[in-house]
């Protein structure tokens, strides 16, 4: 069981336990997130649209790591030099007055007008230029700011109509931007690894690269694959109806979990982006479970809105809650193992795959000896499928355990 002690830093509105967030925890928001004014294809903004500086101070007083950023989310589109290092200082200022950081930086290709069709995977070459400059542009942003991850999530890069565009011809466009920008970094001297971020369709009826298997592989057929890596969201994969823990374990596997983006999302509806752990807690669980379980050491990001019906304190509840579901859940997950009856189970399976057979096994490789002596060997099929797994009965403990009677 975990031994987190209380920690009397919660703000007054919020329970003062084992579940308050701390830097040391590693939660980072997107300024975009937290920011978002709740504008959305029906309605306009809800709430003022709030600096960076003040999300920054508001989120360390929650207990956040961190702040990641989009250039336009600090820098509007078109601000002169003079503007941007203006910006750019204040932000810094509030970084240094916090202690808050900023692990990971991207690049904004899809909201403005010229981006319609594609960024990196435009039929315009010119807009194809624009989209590298702007991202050289950006990295060196995220640089200064101390970033060491950049994502990249082409909202743009996909079509409504198959008849402009060879798919063949717009892997081909991405692969070359991706190459072009992994050569820009290490030429500038920085230690960056890029992220790639999958989503089968919205903003555009589909959208290149789906999900985090495809961007798997497509990595391997780049320049410098040990560069890049993945940045899955929880949202973006069950909308292809995949389940996202298992994504993010071939991910971390691969040694390729760059970055990730928690939030939560109802099956087979547009990308929700809601409070992590809001919908689907078993998946949530599982999710939570494996990143504490691999002890995989990147952000905990949360890539989410706040509820459109929300006022200010509904932004902050919303970031605040983000954290407090991660850590319940890491709660659970301790529970999990500390479960006399589930250990059980787990070391009846433990056993059952670690037992030798022929000689053979529990691991297989090839050799010709071995091979010959499980060639010849004979199987009591009956026998071996008679025995059951008991996993009914190891998923009602579970549901137990996060249903908080065990
Ligand atoms: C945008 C998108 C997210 C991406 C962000 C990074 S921007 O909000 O919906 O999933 O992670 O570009
Ligand atoms: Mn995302
Ligand atoms: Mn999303």
């Amino acid at each position: 069981m975990s031994q987190r002690p209380t920690n009397s830093t919660s703000p007054s509105r919020y329970p003062n336990d084992r579940f308050v967030p701390r830097p040391e925890d590693h939660f980072t928001f997107g300024l975009w997130t937290v920011g978002n004014p709740g504008r959305d294809p029906f309605g306009l903004a809800v709430r003022e649209v709030m600096s960076s500086v003040k999300i920054v101070r508001e989120l360390a007083k929650l207990g956040a790591y961190g702040v990641n950023l989009h250039d336009e989310d600090l820098i509007p589109f078109g601000s002169s030099t003079a503007e941007r290092d203006k910006i750019v200082r204040d932000f810094k200022g509030a970084l240094a007055e916090t202690g808050m950081k900023v692990p990971m930086a991207t690049t904004n290709l899809f909201s403005q007008p010229v981006f319609r069709e594609g960024a990196f995977t435009s039929n315009d070459a010119a807009v194809r230029a624009l989209a590298l400059q702007k991202t050289m542009r950006s990295i060196d942003l995220g640089v200064e700011l101390g970033a060491s991850i950049y994502v990249f999530w082409g909202g743009r890069e996909g079509l409504e109509t198959n008849a402009c565009k060879d798919p063949r011809d717009a892997v081909k466009r991405f692969r070359e931007a991706i190459n072009f920008l992994c050569e820009y970094s290490r030429d500038s001297g920085y230690d960056l690894k890029f992220a790639l971020e999958a989503k089968p369709n919205e903003p555009r009826g589909d959208i290149f690269l789906p999900t985090t298997g495809h961007m798997l592989a497509f990595i391997y057929t780049l320049e410098h694959p040990e560069m890049v890596g993945v940045n899955p969201e929880v949202a973006h994969e069950q909308m292809s109806g995949l389940d996202f823990s298992h994504a993010v374990g071939q991910a971390i596997e691969a040694g390729k979990l760059f970055h990730i983006d928690l939030n939560g999302q109802k099956p087979g509806r547009y990308d929700q982006d809601l409070r992590f752990a809001s919908e689907d807690q078993k998946g949530a669980f599982f999710l939570v479970k494996l990143l504490e379980d691999s002890r995989w050491d990147g952000m905990r990001h949360f890539d989410s809105h706040p509820y459109r019906t929300e006022d200010e304190q509904g932004v902050w509840d919303f970031a605040y809650y983000s954290m407090r579901s991660y850590l319940i859940l890491k709660d659970k997950v301790a529970r999990f193992h500390a479960d006399p009856e589930i250990k059980q189970i787990l070391a009846t399976l433990e056993k059952r795959s670690t037992t030798q057979v022929a000689g053979v096994g529990p691991t297989f490789k090839y050799d010709k000896k071995s091979a010959a002596a499980l060639k010849a060997h004979t199987f009591d099929t009956t026998a071996m499928a008679s025995v059951g797994y008991e996993y009914e009965r190891l998923d009602q403990l579970t549901t137990e355990v996060l249903l908080g009677v065990r």
